[in-house]
């Protein structure tokens, strides 16, 4: 699926060597659908990234394709890592990048993590 310029899903991105094991990342949860790890240059002291292990290019692929128990996967993931961190009390930042506007990278869809600071008012 092309969308926003980010065109078809490319076996080859980044994210998808991670799913692989072909490099390395620093995890901090997996589960059946989705696996969490550290983001390489983190923007805040927790900054952690979520990613469905389906091939999907963005939040509009992902949306319009996963099946419920992907997107139950996800979703679960994204909150269970943030539970058991503890990053609840103190409150954290879910945010995705779709496409070119929103300046996404990496053409495999994922979920940032934000914590442990005050993160003000504007996104990160
Ligand atoms: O965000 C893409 C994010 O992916 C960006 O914050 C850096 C991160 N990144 C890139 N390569 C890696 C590896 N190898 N491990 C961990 N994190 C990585 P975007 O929303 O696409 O701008």
């Amino acid at each position: 699926m092309a969308v926003s310029g980010l065109g078809p899903y490319d076996p080859n991105n980044i994210f998808a060597k991670i799913l692989r094991g072909e490099i390395p990342c620093n995890r901090v949860f997996e589960n059946e659908h989705a696996l969490a790890f550290r983001d390489i240059a983190p923007r805040a002291p927790m900054h952690i990234l979520v990613i469905p292990k389906g091939p999907y290019v963005s939040f509009a692929d992902f949306s319009q394709r996963a099946t419920d128990a992907e997107i139950v996967g996800l979703t679960r993931a994204i909150g269970h890592v943030a539970h058991t961190l503890g990053l609840e009390e103190a409150g954290y930042r879910v945010l995705s990048n779709m496409g070119q506007h929103a300046g996404q990278e990496v053409p495999h869809f994922h979920v940032h993590l934000f914590a442990g600071r005050p993160l003000g008012e504007m996104l990160p």
